[in-house]
């Protein structure tokens, strides 16, 4: 295993700041995680089973599923006419005028995309669902991809922000649509008990998914009872429902039975959303010495046959965090979401974050090269200093805290020095025949708009019980609230913290687990509903103190007299009382980092060997450097396998060609970086819009990563052509290596 290190930033008197383990993790990796697939299906439940479009865009000629509907144990067949959604889930309005989600739980009669599911058996095993679906005749008629709709377009910034420079320099990336590959894949199990639907679904976003599937069923969302557990992944593709996951909801109302679904591999190949797949231009004009004068880019996002919730989010935000942490004095974006006939494409881990970052870092090392600079100098000229922020950037937004140049500095001396100290020793191998590269990337991440919620009890019999909407997906929220409850509440120990997610019913409103926002913001929630408690267990322990509440003060696990410290209460012994809060964010917070990578070619093969990563990142307040560090792996791990590998490949009729783990080029262990090494600043920049101090972290390793190491190829490889088409396969390089390196 390639190794990592971390220094853990602001290490305080309490818990928060310490590396504790997960407490998820006993569970998890003795067999016993709970999630959606795991809870035993009631007696009697259904399964479901769709029958997808071989073909699409295409239209229905025939449909016939009365032979299927004949078999014994095949409780009902579906098709589109007969799941309409009563109503359209809501989506994001990021931008005026957007169209509706173009939700349909069943395709029909015109089939969006090759893969979308046309029919849904219910039966009473999978054998009987299988051969019912081989008893389906169905005749499509492809249709020509026509001419497609644009479901939003602005401008971020001023409009023709380009002017002349003594220098311009152009780059162009087309992202890949990749799969968000959660190792857990959709389920769905729902269960119609008095009156309700109780929904176990493997989800990001359990209110989120409530309220989508009251409008799809047209019930009150209090019928819905989204049901807690285990999350093994999101990565954005669980952020709102999915066509599939609506249609079994439906079906177990109807015909008021439990009905099951898992996804096998191949359905969320063929399906799930999907993401990135954006294509991104950008120019920007620079002075003699090497300073920025303009930027002007252009985004464009395919969206899939539907949009997602967040369909508009990837786009916005590759617009909006440029100029990243530079001073760009006039930036122009223009960005425009058309609807595409294939599943729907969402946010994904970084969401359009990555697409602004590796632009803008493509565009620096290109103007570095064209005057003469070194990478690090061009950045240094426009890095914003620290006495800068906050700033208000060109795109609208404010980049509120941060020492961007420290940051710089710092991953350079994680990568073992000054740029001159690393290019010599570059140098020094390739003239021993070595195609070796180094890459830079300076980066900022927006976290934590919007609101959380928490509720924290102490029970009748002294337990002490904390709610958030602020769910998981297997990061180790419950964690990092029990140790931000534990400070808060002045514990001994963050085990006598229960932890509360994903649950509707357990849990007050949430938005969920998503743009990095849950540590902070749900922390924050946490910590307003502690305060709204310790009022009201202040005036109890005062009852039970015999004394005045103003001669009550707080102590180590509970109150104390203010004149004898020796008599004491323990919170355990105030109960029941319970408190609810929500925190709203007033503004966003920004994370940063700097990115030093190095790799080396084989040119014989085009296979890149990740040699060294070394990374600073500023998320303000770390409230568990493991589960920091965590993020910081998982992220990287996923960026990489965006630069080098992932793509989910159509041919001509639209039939996906990557739709398996044999094919689809996922990262593995041995793509790794050989070694990694992590810092946070020994000073963070607290986050201002959470009293908790913590910027996001999740999403980090996507946004810098790929942007370092797209540039160390082009180091290695003596230069990129202006338009790259990721991922930047061992082919690609191997063609690109022969060109350039003439070999
Ligand atoms: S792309 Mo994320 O789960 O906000």
């Amino acid at each position: 295993m390639p190794e990592g290190s971390t220094r853990a930033a602001c290490e305080g008197e309490g818990f928060v700041g310490r590396p504790l383990r997960r407490r998820e993790d006993i569970a998890l990796v003795t067999g016993r995680g709970r999630f959606a697939a795991d809870v035993p299906p009631p007696p009697g439940t259904l399964v479901a089973r769709f029958l997808r479009a071989l073909v699409g865009p295409a239209r229905i000629r025939r449909l016939d599923v009365t032979a299927a509907l004949a078999m014994p144990g095949v409780a009902a067949v579906f098709t589109a006419a007969d799941l309409v959604a009563a109503a359209q889930p809501a989506v994001n309005a990021l931008f005026a005028d957007l169209p509706p989600a173009r939700f349909a739980p069943l395709a029909g009669p015109e089939v969006p995309f090759a893969g979308a599911a046309v029919a849904m058996i219910v039966a009473e095993t999978e054998a009987i669902a299988d051969d019912a679906a081989e008893a389906i005749l169905v005749d499509l008629e492809p249709l020509q991809a026509t001419a497609v709709d644009r479901a939003f377009a602005a401008v971020f910034g001023a409009e023709g922000a380009e002017d002349p420079a003594p220098v311009a320099v152009s780059a162009t990336i087309r992202h890949a649509r990749v799969a968000p590959m959660a190792l857990e894949s959709r389920v769905v199990l729902a269960v119609p008990e008095r009156g309700r639907l109780r929904v176990h679904l493997s989800s990001q976003t359990p209110h989120r998914a409530r309220a989508d599937l009251a409008a799809v069923l047209g019930l009150d969302p209090g019928a819905i009872h989204v049901a807690g557990g285990d999350v093994g992944g999101s990565f954005g593709v669980k952020a709102s429902i999915t066509p599939e996951e609506a249609a079994v909801a439906m079906a177990a109302w109807r015909l008021a039975r439990p009905v099951r679904w898992v996804a096998s591999r191949s359905e969320e190949f063929l399906s799930a959303p999907r993401g990135r797949g954006l294509s991104v231009f950008g120019r920007m004009g620079f002075d003699t010495d090497g300073r920025a004068c303009f930027l002007s880019a252009a985004i464009f996002a395919p969206l899939g046959a539907r949009l997602t919730h967040s369909a508009a989010v990837p786009a916005r935000n590759a617009a909006r965090c440029l100029p990243g942490p530079y001073a760009v004095p006039r930036v122009s974006a223009r960005v425009e979401g058309r609807f595409t006939p294939e599943p729907a494409i969402g946010i994904y881990r970084g969401a359009g974050r990555p697409e602004a970052a590796i632009l803008l870092e493509r565009l620096m090392d290109c103007a570095a090269r064209r005057l003469g600079l070194s990478p690090v100098a061009i950045r240094r000229c426009n890095l914003l200093p620290p006495n800068a922020l906050p700033h208000a950037t060109p795109t609208g937004e404010v980049l509120d805290s941060g020492d961007y140049p420290a940051l710089l500095d710092r991953a350079l001396s994680l990568a073992g020095g000054e740029w001159e100290t690393l290019a010599t020793e570059r140098d020094a191998r390739r003239a021993r025949g070595e195609c070796v590269g180094l890459g830079l990337a300076c980066y900022v991440e927006p976290c934590g708009r919007g609101w959380e919620s928490a509720r924290v009890a102490i029970t009748a019999e002294g337990r002490i019980r904390v709610a958030t909407g602020s769910t998981a997906q297997g990061q180790g929220r419950a964690t990092a609230v029990s140790q931000i409850v534990a400070d808060a509440m002045r514990l001994a120990d963050p085990a006598e913290v229960e932890v509360l997610l994903h649950d509707t019913d357990a849990t007050p409103e949430g938005i969920g687990a998503l743009a990095s926002r849950s540590t902070g913001l749900g922390g924050a929630a946490v910590l307003r509903a502690v305060a709204l408690l310790e009022e009201s267990a202040r005036k109890a322990a005062a009852r039970l103190l015999n004394a005045a509440p103003e001669d009550v003060l707080p102590a180590p696990g509970g109150f104390q007299r203010a004149s004898d410290a020796t008599d004491r209460i323990g919170w355990k012994k105030l109960g029941p009382l319970e408190a609810e809060a929500r925190h709203t964010a007033t503004a966003e917070s920004w994370s940063a980092g700097c990115v030093v990578a190095r790799v080396a070619i084989d040119r014989e093969t085009g296979l890149v060997s990740i040699e060294h990563l070394a990374w600073a990142e500023d998320a303000g307040t770390i409230v568990n450097p493991l589960l920091a560090e965590g993020q910081m792996w998982g992220g990287l791990a996923q960026g990489i396998g965006e630069v080098l590998g992932e793509r989910l490949v159509t041919d001509g009729e639209g039939t996906l060609l990557s739709g398996s783990l044999v094919d689809y080029a996922l990262p593995r262990a041995l793509e790794m970086p050989m070694t990694a090494c992590f810092a946070h600043p020994t000073r963070p920049s607290r986050a201002a819009n959470t009293p908790v101090g913590a910027k996001g972290i999740g999403e980090a390793g996507t946004i810098g990563v790929p942007a370092a190491l797209i540039n160390a190829i082009a180091d290695a490889l003596g230069d990129l052509p202006e338009e790259i088409s990721l991922p930047l396969t061992p082919e690609t390089i191997w063609r690109l290596a022969r060109e350039r390196l003439h070999a």
